[in-house]
Parts: structure tokens; C-alpha cells; sequence
């Protein structure tokens, strides 16, 4: 399954993954989803809101098994995040087939749309619709930063937009949701554990920083008569990593736009989208306090204008504690249990149905990286992991 998927929106030049929704390389992804549904006799479908399914029985029996995660990525991603709860479901099942289960249960298998909005800017778009948590009017205000909407892409790829909406009745058939996904960090590298189960994600989300100044030339313009917005968005980049040290958080400005972004003039904008998470609602409400004030005092030095709109936001997730515990006797009770700062569908969906995370060993913790890695051992105990999981949720 790896090597029918790795070629698949990969990028010669950086080994990245550009799988953004609804391109081509979604597509594709797609595509090869289906195939592996089909290959192995599964009920396929897409959702409204173009998430997919394959089933294992028949979903209307509800109090269905589901397990999955997402195929795209962020620009040059890693090969895991993501496929690798896709590739280990399809391969859990495998597993459970050898082993001649019975299952008493529906399950299914899924990919969940737009995990990553790297094209669209709101994270788990896909699983925020079906879960009722991103409206349809909202949803369609949502462009590229070509000017392509939501709606029009997914017209593009051959869904209907006008379909998208809450999807209540499809998850209160689901009894459980487990996503299986590579650690985005180092905890169970340290630990020395291939497998772990979440405890919980921290809240966090992404506000946009339009820094508005006065466009000049960059040669006769006298400093002092600059309004010179990049000069307030670098010292907020500075604030931002001041501000995460004090509150014990992260922040980021991994994405910025200048206009007119030319080497010989002074930009007349600087658009620079923070990222900001912290284990707590009150740390990271101090953080983002903190940056937007120290902001605006930069602004006022320099005679720019600031604008800051929130764009994506995900409260604290506590996965159910029955489920999460349920997880830990049928591994063993040996499994460490950890949280984590990365965003994922299973803690969108926690709000609709019960919901479990486990985590496969990533050696370096490197992730949204064309670095990240996992090794072949520790996936193998992911997807027998999973496997148990199943087995002992679906297999009564
Ligand atoms: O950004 C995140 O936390 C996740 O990878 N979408
Ligand atoms: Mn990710
Ligand atoms: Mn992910």
C-alpha cells in the first residue's frame, strides 16, 4: 500500500507532500482510497461534505467501528501524517481477517476531507462539517490564495456544494472513532514505547496579522518618513516567541505575504498567519493576548495599521475516558498515555461520537516535514495495535 501511495503528490524538488484539497494530488489520493476499498470488497461511498467511507457491514445496523485519518497534507508534508492511520486501517483489517474474526459490529474505514487546511486555512474541514461545526455559509466564504472558493473547488472535483452540511445521522451510527496517527513529536521516542494512546489536545488555532503600512520607493524614501509594515510584523515574530516562552506555549508565523513584495519597494502590506496552541485555554488566551498587544504598540511606533482575524480555532479535546481506558486494557495496560499540541479529526468529532487516538513511535518527532519518518517495526506495531483495537471494540 506505501509504495502504490508514496508517488502520489510528492514533490522532486523538496520530497515533500503537496496533497492540498481538492487538487489533483486529492484526487489521486482519492482515487487510491477507493481502490484499496474495493480491493477488498467494501462498501464505498463519499459523504456530503466529500469525506470517504468503506464499510464492513451494514451501517444502518449503527454502533459502527470507525477508524481512518486523512490524506492531505500541509506543503511538503511528510508521508505519514495522515496516510498513515488511512494505510494502517486498510491493513488493521487485513490483519483481522487473517486472524477469522466474526465481527458483531459494523465497521468502516474512513478519509477525512481537508485535515490539514493548507489550502483553505481552516483545519478539519471535512470532519468540522459533518460534525455540524462549520457552517455552510461560512464554509463557502473559504478561498485559496488564488481567489478559488471552497465550493467551487469541490465543484471542480465533482461534488456538489450545495450538499454540504451536518451529517448527524451518519455519526450517530458511529459507536466509537480510533485514528491511528505517527506522533508529531517525541514522547514516545523517549519513552521508548511504539505505541500510544492520546490523553488529550491541547486548544489552539490560527489568527491572520494584516499589517497595513504605506507603499515607497526603498532607496529615496527617508526613514523617518517610512510607515514600514514589515518592521512591525518582525518584531511581532519576535513577540510571539517571547510571549509563547512566558506562557509555557508555542507560536508560530510559519506563512507570510508581502504586497507588493518587491526587493526595491516598501511594502504596502505584510499579511503573517500566527499559530499558536498551548495545554490550556487560559495560557493560551495569554499568549495570543500578549502577541496582539505587544503588536499594536509596534504599529503605533511605526504608523502602521494592524487588522487580526481569527481564522481557525479548536478548543481543548479530553478524549472520553471509557474509550481511552477501554484502549489501554485491550493493549495490555502497558501503553503510555500522552497529549498532544497537533489538531486532528478524531478531536473535532470527540464533540459527536466517542472518540480515541493511538499514536505509532516517530523517532525524530519531526513532522510537517518531508523529514518525518517512522520505522517499519513501529508501524507494524501501530497497525497490530489497531488490530486488537478493532478486534476487541467490533469483534465481541
Ligand atoms: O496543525 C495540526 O495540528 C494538524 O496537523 N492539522
Ligand atoms: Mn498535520
Ligand atoms: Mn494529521
Amino acid at each position: 500500500m506505501w509504495r502504490s501511495l508514496r508517488p502520489k503528490g510528492r514533490s522532486d524538488a523538496s520530497g515533500g507532500y503537496r496533497r492540498f484539497a481538492w487538487t489533483g494530488a486529492d484526487a489521486d489520493c482519492r482515487l487510491w482510497f477507493r481502490m484499496q476499498a474495493e480491493a477488498r470488497r467494501l462498501d464505498y461511498e463519499v459523504d456530503r461534505n466529500g469525506n470517504q467511507w468503506a464499510w464492513l457491514g451494514d451501517p444502518a445496523a449503527g454502533d459502527a467501528v470507525v477508524t481512518g485519518s486523512h490524506l492531505d497534507s500541509v506543503p511538503d508534508g511528510g508521508a505519514f501524517d495522515g496516510p498513515l492511520g488511512v494505510v494502517s486501517a486498510f491493513a488493521a483489517l487485513d490483519e483481522l481477517r487473517r486472524r477469522g474474526v466474526t465481527f458483531s459490529r459494523p465497521l468502516a474505514i474512513t478519509n477525512f476531507g481537508d485535515e490539514e487546511g493548507a489550502r483553505f486555512g481552516l483545519a478539519c474541514v471535512g470532519s468540522r462539517l459533518a460534525a455540524g461545526q462549520l457552517a455552510k455559509d461560512k464554509a463557502f466564504e473559504l478561498r485559496d490564495g488564488d481567489g478559488v472558493t471552497l465550493p467551487a473547488a469541490m465543484e471542480r472535483a465533482g461534488l456538489d456544494p450545495e450538499a454540504i452540511g451536518p451529517d448527524p445521522e451518519r455519526l450517530a451510527r458511529v459507536g466509537a472513532f480510533v485514528e491511528l496517527h505517527v506522533e508529531q513529536g517525541r514522547a514516545l521516542d523517549l519513552s521508548g514505547d511504539p505505541v500510544g494512546i492520546a490523553s488529550a489536545i491541547w486548544p489552539h488555532g490560527r489568527w491572520r496579522y494584516d499589517f497595513h503600512g504605506e507603499a515607497n520607493h526603498a532607496g529615496t524614501t527617508r526613514l523617518a518618513d517610512r510607515r514600514d509594515p514589515m518592521l512591525t510584523y518582525a518584531e511581532t515574530v519576535l513577540a510571539a516567541r517571547r510571549e509563547a516562552g512566558l506562557a509555557g506555549a508555542v507560536a508560530t508565523f510559519g506563512k507570510v505575504s508581502v504586497e507588493p513584495n518587491g526587493v526595491n519597494a516598501i511594502p504596502s502590506l505584510v499579511r503573517g498567519w500566527l499559530d499558536a496552541r498551548a495545554a490550556d485555554q487560559d495560557a493560551l488566551d495569554a499568549v495570543t493576548t500578549g502577541i496582539e498587544k505587544a503588536a499594536r504598540e509596534y504599529a503605533d511606533r511605526h504608523g502602521t495599521d494592524l487588522a487580526v482575524a481569527r481564522e481557525s480555532f479548536t478548543p481543548v479535546v479530553e478524549f472520553e475516558h471509557a474509550l481511552r481506558d477501554e484502549l489501554g486494557r485491550l493493549l495490555g495496560g502497558k501503553v503510555p498515555v500522552l497529549g498532544t499540541g497537533a489538531g486532528h479529526d478524531a478531536g473535532i468529532l470527540s464533540a459527536s461520537v466517542p472518540t480515541a487516538m493511538l499514536f505509532v513511535r516517530n523517532p525524530t518527532g519531526v513532522s510537517h516535514s518531508p523529514a518525518e519518518s517512522a520505522a517499519e517495526d513501529d508501524c507494524v506495531a501501530g497497525v497490530l495495535a489497531l488490530a486488537d483495537v478493532l478486534e476487541g471494540l467490533a469483534c465481541r
